[in-house]
């Protein structure tokens, strides 16, 4: 088949929910990817931090292989061998006492909000049907209603109501805002602790640290959305360990199963996530035994190689090479921590998905986010030699 052809079928048969760069990938190893037509392009978007350890990484591949081949899913109605492996790993690894396993982030995030609500009526003492919880403007958590309902985004939200509610939201990084926010039916607050759609905000130094002391003397969960920001990509385990905060829940996902399977999982305490008693919340696929291999996998290869030091190296080695763009006619801002960049151009460039277009024609693909910010976020396994071939082509491109 043609590239054409690819297009006109998805265009006919598939929803047009999403408006795609126009290259048809076939292939994908480490940090690269083939089309249809045999041209190979740098990855470096890691189908949004989804593919932190690279495309077919094959420790990860052969522990899926092996697993789904002895066996794929049992349901939790019964226990498998596989998830108390994983549960251990993953607490121990980010020192929390228990763990729920799901499927997509979203499902992670809806998890952790029934959870601190749950929390918040039985154990803060709530009255029932009160619960608050403040999120923060230009958030994104995932596509579910209940999300959506505390989204900024207008676009994610129109047409979709009626919201859910229970929800504030205050500017991302405004702790005076925040602070005056909580009521004594606040139960939570939940963020991403960088921004990554809205662009990766950085929020101001010690942000972090005033949410957590708020909430501790209010009697509010802390939970922090490391979805996209977790698992080594801005140079730490956890982008809060740029603070050294210990949020009441942590949701994690996305690089959770390294780009072979959806898998997602909130940590958290043995007091906040035993409110779920058996039969109250679940999945059919949470916690499979598929998933958990692959997770295992995927957490080994991030610490056995190094992912997080090797973040913290490169982005400061791509930030060193971006300074030129300091002074650049139209860029507004370079920002980010370890390999998650965002570069925002002055609007008068006219919008960054036409040098992402180019990018693309150079061999590079990045994604565009709110218009103005290209972001960079190759998978977290790139070379230095592979780094320098996407910033070339980037400083090429913005000329
Ligand atoms: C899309 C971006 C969007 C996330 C954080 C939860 C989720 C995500 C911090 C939900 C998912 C994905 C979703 C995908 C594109 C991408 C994305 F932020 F990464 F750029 F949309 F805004 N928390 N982010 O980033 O996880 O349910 O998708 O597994 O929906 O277009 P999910």
């Amino acid at each position: 088949m043609k590239s054409s052809d690819y297009i006109s079928l998805e265009k006919q048969y598939v929803a047009p929910n999403y408006n795609p760069l126009d290259v048809i990938i076939t292939k994908g190893q480490g940090a690269w990817v083939w089309d249809v037509d045999g041209k190979k392009y740098l990855d470096f978007l890691a189908a949004y931090s989804a593919l932190n350890q690279g495309y077919s990484h094959p420790k990860v591949l052969n522990a899926m292989i092996e697993q789904a081949s002895t066996v794929s899913l049992t349901s939790r109605a019964f226990r498998n061998d596989k998830l108390p492996i994983l549960a251990e790993k993953l607490c121990n690894l980010l020192g929390y006492e228990m763990m729920l396993p799901m499927n997509s982030g979203a499902e992670a995030v809806e998890t952790a909000l029934k959870a601190a609500r749950k929390w918040g009526y039985t154990k803060k003492g709530v009255s029932p049907e009160k619960a608050r919880i403040i999120a923060m403007e230009n958030n994104f958590h995932g596509r579910t209603i209940s999300i959506v309902s505390f989204s900024t985004e207008e676009d994610y939200r129109q047409g979709f109501g009626p919201f859910t509610g229970g929800f504030d939201v205050v500017p991302y990084g405004d702790f005076d805002a925040l602070s005056k926010m909580v009521t004594d039916e606040t139960v939570a607050v939940i963020m991403e602790p960088i921004q990554g759609e809205s662009g990766i905000i950085v929020p101001p130094e010690g942000f972090l640290r005033k949410v957590r002391q708020l909430c501790d003397e209010n009697r509010m969960l802390f939970i922090a959305d490391e979805i996209q920001s977790g698992l080594g990509r801005t140079g730490k385990l956890l982008a809060v360990d740029w603070e050294e905060v210990k949020p009441d829940m942590v949701c994690l996902g996305k690089a959770l199963g390294a780009g072979f399977y959806p898998v997602s999982a909130v940590v958290g305490s043995t007091e906040v996530l035993t409110v779920f008693k058996p039969g109250e919340h679940g999945s059919t696929f949470g916690g499979n035994p598929l998933a958990a291999a692959v997770a295992i996998a995927a957490l080994d290869v991030i610490i056995d190689e190094r992912l997080v030091e090797k973040a913290l190296e490169n982005g400061k080695y791509v930030m060193e090479r971006l300074e030129v763009l300091k002074q650049h006619p139209m860029v507004k801002e370079v920002r980010g921590r370890g390999l998650w960049i965002g570069i925002e151009l002055k609007p008068e460039a006219g919008g960054a998905r036409k040098y992402c277009q180019t990018l693309m024609e150079k061999g590079v693909l990045a994604k565009d986010t709110h218009h103005h910010t290209i972001r960079l976020a190759p998978p977290l396994i790139i070379s230095r030699e592979d780094l320098d071939f996407g910033i070339d082509r980037l400083l090429e491109v913005l000329g």
